[in-house]
């Protein structure tokens, strides 16, 4: 590993979850390594791998001796490390509160609602979930998105990432969206940026695959 780069990063060699860190780490515009783990020769199944993640699941991150894996702790961490990048809403601002929100709700409101939708399972008793009825959860998101350039404040944020890069593998990728209005267009100008422009020619295998 580089340890004179300090940052590596285990991506997936086919579509996955990293696709959103490799975004981030695009967005922190620091130089990385990038490891690729084949899952197809069981890669992450090897103890090499499994020392990274004990789970066999990319994305990881190794950044100066700290192992991060989850998506949304990686960008958060990501964030706050790297503040000359200016993808995070700083401790202290009133907008981390809903800065945290929203990188929290890609994962345990959105995520989930669209794995139901992909995996035709019946949405568990609404006490039981965090993501409660499908349909508030699109409202309550689209309210927060719409007629405004980014979810929190007047900065493209670690958040819009998140909720971005979620939002395009649930209504472009899987297509277990229906399109709607509110979330074209915040998709339409995030996918503008040139990080994300770099991340998907760098990714344009992975993103061959996904039909994209
Ligand atoms: N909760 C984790 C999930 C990571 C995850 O499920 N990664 C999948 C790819 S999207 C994986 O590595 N699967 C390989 C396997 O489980 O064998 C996150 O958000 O990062």
């Amino acid at each position: 590993m580089a340890d004179s780069i300090g940052l590596t990063f285990f991506h997936g060699a086919t579509p996955s979850r990293s696709l959103t860190v490799h975004w981030m780490l695009e967005e922190v515009g620091e130089p990385y390594e990038l490891l690729l783990v084949d899952f197809l020769k069981e890669e992450n199944r090897a103890p090499e791998y499994l020392a990274i993640n004990p789970l066999g699941q990319v994305p990881a991150v190794l950044h100066d001796g700290a192992l991060i894996t989850e998506t949304a702790a990686i960008c958060c961490y990501l964030a706050d490390a790297f503040p000359k990048a200016n993808l995070a809403v700083p401790i202290g601002s009133s907008l981390r509160g809903p800065y945290l929100r929203w990188i929290f709700f890609a994962t345990t409101c959105l995520e989930p609602l669209i794995l139901e939708k992909i995996y035709d399972r019946s949405p568990l008793e609404f006490s039981m979930t965090g993501w409660l009825n499908p349909t508030n959860v699109l409202n309550v998101l689209a309210e927060a998105v719409k007629d405004r350039p980014f979810i929190v404040g007047d900065q493209f944020t670690a958040a819009d990432l998140m909720v971005g890069s979620t939002l395009n593998w649930g209504m472009n990728i899987v297509g277990a969206m229906e399109p709607r209005a509110e979330f074209n267009e915040y998709c339409n100008r995030l996918e503008k940026r040139p990080a994300r422009q770099r991340q998907l020619a760098k990714d344009s295998k992975q993103m061959s695959i996904l039909g994209q």
